[in-house]
């Protein structure tokens, strides 16, 4: 190269050459365009090593993008594709019978051993249930510890954002060792299980500094609940107490890596000797946290109550729509308890049945009235005929 350039800049461009580095070799070429000479004869040279460095930072972008990729298909392997109306994980600690539970109320056929850990991965299933089907997915059993373990971390993380948790409890098998675990991993997990969210609402605001709101419902004061702000540097935001509220209830609430399951005990293998004594403690103990039903998948007996229990616990309602002069539809549109017509119409067609609304009918049946006339806000039940009608 006909260049004159500085003994800095040779000895800058043999580290660069030798570099294999992409990283690093980026980061060479970095620092010998900053010690290119400034005169025009270098031009030529100077735009090619710019080119050069566009290159390289290309090159690393679409390698760290693969890396991405790979990385979300890993972490997508082990997640499970919501089907049906709802879903519900079955956690437990390993051989309660949670394999023979499902293959009994579904077309899988799970392995089920006596030695522990036969399901080493998280499995769904789906269960019919009347009209609907509902997906239950066995996750691998919890031992004291899981939530350190990948395996552990992997089954809890699909228990944060199920529909329901179902915590099967071996009436075989010491009843308190077993709950300690379930219940100690999940909340490790920071999943708490049937407590509503709703006892207390917060806000955060950029302003305005600290309102609380319905301060009779909490256990504390209002200037125990200013100073423990404060002492958190929380300075602007507002606290609603909307039901009786606790100070955990209060640092939950502030806690946004907390999620709010839905949760009931299935007790297996009740046709085992000392089952009866345990069904009875478990009741004693968590009753007033949980409805427990007992089942034998062995003997087949109370699994039509488990799946109206599963059912009852996911807080679902279906609607079926039907159009003028027609029957009803077979399949019904399912809805979060609680929905409105609005709700149902948005599911059907939104632009039509929402936006261009004109009325909607709906039939009730087992009910004093049987037909009437009703707008977008209506309440809905489970079992309700809905016939919209735009503009
Ligand atoms: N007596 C009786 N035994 C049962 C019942 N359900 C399951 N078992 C037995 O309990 C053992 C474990 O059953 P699995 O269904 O494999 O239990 P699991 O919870 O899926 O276990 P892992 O997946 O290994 O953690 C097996 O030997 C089953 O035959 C039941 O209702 N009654
Ligand atoms: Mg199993």
């Amino acid at each position: 190269m006909p260049t004159n350039v500085s003994p800095e800049f040779d000895r800058q461009r043999q580290i660069y050459e030798d570099t294999e580095d992409l990283e690093q070799r980026i980061i060479e070429l970095q620092k010998l365009l900053a010690l290119a000479p400034n005169h025009k004869g270098a031009e030529r040279m100077i735009a090619d090593y710019r080119k050069k460095l566009a290159k390289l930072k290309a090159e690393l972008e679409k390698r760290r993008e693969q890396e991405r990729a790979r990385r979300s298909a890993a972490a997508a392997e082990g997640a499970i594709r919501k089907e049906g109306a709802g879903q519900v994980c079955l956690i437990g600690v390993t051989n309660s019978g949670k394999s023979t539970l499902i293959n009994a109320v579904t077309n899988a056929e799970l392995e089920v051993a006596d030695y522990p850990f036969a399901t080493s991965v998280p499995i769904p299933a789906m269960m019919a249930y009347e009209d609907i089907s509902i997906q239950l997915v066995e996750l691998p059993g919890l031992f004291e510890g899981s939530y350190d373990s990948s395996i552990g971390r992997q089954a809890l993380a699909l228990a944060r954002n199920t529909d329901l948790i179902a915590i099967v409890v071996d009436l075989s098998q010491d009843i308190e060792s077993q709950m300690k675990i379930i219940l100690g991993e999940l909340d490790r997990a920071r999943i708490r299980l049937n407590r509503e969210r709703s006892a207390v609402r917060v806000e955060r605001t950029g302003t305005g500094g600290i309102m609380v709101y319905g301060v009779h419902n909490f256990e504390g004061t209002r200037e125990e609940v200013v100073e423990f702000l404060k002492s958190r540097k929380i300075n602007n935001i507002i606290v609603r107490f909307q039901k009786p509220a606790t100070f955990e209830n209060l640092i939950d609430a502030l806690d946004s890596s907390v999620v709010f399951v839905r949760a009931m005990i299935i007790a297996t293998k009740g046709d085992m000797p000392g089952s009866r004594e345990r069904f009875e403690e478990l009741r004693a103990k968590y009753g007033n946290r949980f409805d427990i039903v007992p089942v034998s998948a062995l003997r087949g007996e109370n699994l039509d109550v488990m799946k109206d229990a599963l059912f009852d616990h996911l807080d679902i309602l279906r609607v079926y729509t039907k159009a003028p002069g027609r029957k009803k539809e077979d399949k019904p549109i399912v809805l979060p308890e609680g929905s409105v017509v609005e709700d149902a119409a948005a599911k059907v067609h939104k632009e039509l049945f929402v936006k261009r609304f004109r009325m909607a009918i709906l039939y009730r049946e087992n009910d004093r009235i049987k037909r009437r006339q009703v707008g977008l806000s209506y309440p809905l039940r489970d079992g309700d005929v809905l016939q919209l009608l735009h503009r």
